[in-house]
């Protein structure tokens, strides 16, 4: 049987819907649209690697230890890379940050500097790669606050309130980007043959009914009663709720993702596992703000178990936080609980 053809009508296609979106801002340049199209490619690229795996002899570790003490992977070089060389000559930006570097990675001087910073965790997830598991990039943008030259410290350090987009590439079975411009949150899927993105996901909302909550439940042991008692509810122990099942892959974006489609709670909590870390593992910056953002124009909400996400001013490019996002209704209860029992 020959596939049914669809409408062209109904085919989106990643550049038009970006182009579309422009148009409702009467005062656009086609800066943001084209910083966009850039970030696509630099997924595609990335796709197109991490599909390949271990043929291409990319996975495993490099000799380099990141500035988070982890062993570099080298698929996360390469996409650390791909991102900031497709995005540092353009005149876009005016300064980039990720998660891979310790502090600012300033536009080369022999390039113009732009009116936006671009900061990115770009393989997230990545003790999942030799495994075949998904793993994703995360991508957040903010207008400058300096007025002209190289990008400052401050610039970067907003919070994700001001988010102009944020938006994340998932690297699943099949490759998918999501973002927002702070209008809806839409998601495309890339079709490997014609190497698009199309429109796939429209106007996601986070569905009213959850079924999923996501947590390392190993570490159960480091928690507080909070965070007990949160999870029993979870698991309908206490006779609130439904049971939740569990599904936990370790990539955030591919937790966020499914909880976002199906609906649901991801948390990632403070805890006494390490000394260290205090504030659990997760990144404001490079993770949880910019997840926030669309999980808050999905319907949703995050919070760090007291207040919302989106508020927190940080202090540090790689500061931690803890995280609790996805249905409102269930990081409510988490803060509810966290206030009744601590941290
Ligand atoms: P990474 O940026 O080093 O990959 O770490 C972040 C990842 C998230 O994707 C995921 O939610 C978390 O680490 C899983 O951590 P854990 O293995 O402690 O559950
Ligand atoms: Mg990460």
């Amino acid at each position: 049987m020959p596939p049914k053809l669809v409408s062209h009508a109904r085919i989106m296609t990643i550049e038009r819907h970006i182009l579309e979106e422009q148009k409702i801002h009467p005062e656009a340049t086609g800066t943001l649209t084209n910083l966009l199209y850039d970030l696509a490619l630099a997924g595609k690229f990335i796709a197109s690697n991490t599909t390949r795996g271990g043929l291409a002899e990319i996975l495993g570790e490099t000799n380099e230890v990141n500035i988070q003490g982890e062993r570099v992977m080298k698929l996360d070089q390469l996409a650390d890379q791909t991102i900031y060389r497709m995005n540092d000559h353009t005149g876009r930006l005016a300064a980039m940050a990720s998660e891979e570097h310790e502090g600012l990675l300033p536009i080369p001087e022999r390039y113009q500097t732009g009116k936006y910073v671009l900061l990115y965790d770009p393989l997230d997830g990545s003790s999942n790669i030799e495994t075949n598991t998904s793993i994703g990039t995360i991508f957040s943008i903010y207008r400058r606050i300096s007025d002209s030259g190289p990008g400052t410290m401050e610039d970067c350090l907003q919070p994700g309130r001001n988010l102009v987009v944020a938006g994340y590439l998932l690297y699943g079975v099949s490759t998918m980007l999501v973002y927002s411009s702070g209008s809806g949150v839409f998601g495309f899927t890339l079709d490997p043959d014609i190497g698009e993105f199309l429109l796939t996901n429209d106007n996601i909302q986070i569905p009213k009914k959850p079924k999923y909550y996501s947590v390392n439940h190993g570490y159960q042991k480091y928690w507080g009663e909070s965070m007990v008692r949160y999870t029993q509810y979870l698991q309908g122990l206490d006779g609130q709720i439904p049971p939740l099942s569990l599904r936990y892959a370790g990539s955030l974006v591919a937790d966020f993702h499914r909880n976002l489609l199906e609906g649901g709670v991801f948390y990632y909590p403070a805890d006494h596992k390490d000394p260290q870390k205090p504030s659990g593992k997760l990144r404001l910056l490079y993770e949880a703000a910019p997840l926030a953002f669309i999980a808050s124009q999905a319907g949703g909400y995050a919070s760090d178990g007291h207040q919302n996400i989106l508020d927190i001013v940080p202090t540090s490019l790689h500061q931690r936080t803890p995280l609790f996002i996805g249905n409102r209704t269930l990081v409510e209860k988490a803060e509810e609980f966290i206030r009744q029992y601590g941290i």
